[in-house]
């Protein structure tokens, strides 16, 4: 098993619902350490270049609406295959399809307030992670 890093957003619909410290236990639980973490409004130009790849998509308009809509809570988490241990955590994109259990199927109310972000590969996570933290506010753990 692999030591990885990997970005984790808790998006505006679970902060409303004041469920940041249940998420953060599922993480701390399965042996995610969190080493980095900022809550923060995004901007508009933030949430658009965070989902850059997603621009031709024809829900890209909503999902950017959707991450400004309120403050978001960022962080960084460590642990062995963290990139996809924490996806599993998350279950699937649509909360209907999520796994009973999983962040989404427990807290999710839609596609598109589906309560986390989590990356979805090594270079994903890199250049994720690179995108709001600095190399000084990782911590090591
Ligand atoms: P995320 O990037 O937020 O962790 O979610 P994901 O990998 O599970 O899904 P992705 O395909 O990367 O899509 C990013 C976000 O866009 C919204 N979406 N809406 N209406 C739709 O068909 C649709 N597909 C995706 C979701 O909110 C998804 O989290
Ligand atoms: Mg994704």
């Amino acid at each position: 098993m692999a030591l990885e890093r990997t970005l984790s957003i808790i998006k505006p619909d679970a902060v409303a619902k004041n469920v940041i410290g249940e998420i953060y236990t599922r993480f701390e639980k399965a042996g995610l350490k969190i080493v980095a973490a900022k809550m923060k409004q995004l901007t508009r130009e933030e949430a658009e270049g965070f989902y850059a790849v997603h621009r031709e998509r024809p829900f890209f308009g909503a999902l950017v609406e959707f991450m400004i809509s309120g403050p978001v809570m960022i962080q960084a988490l460590e642990g062995d295959d963290a990139i996809a241990r924490n996806r599993e955590l998350m279950g699937a994109t649509n909360p209907k399809d999520a796994a009973p259990g999983t962040i989404r199927a427990d807290f999710a109310d839609s596609i598109d307030a589906n309560a986390v972000h989590g990356s979805d590969g090594p270079e994903t996570a890199k250049n994720e992670i690179a995108y709001f933290f600095t190399e000084a506010e990782l911590a090591s753990r």
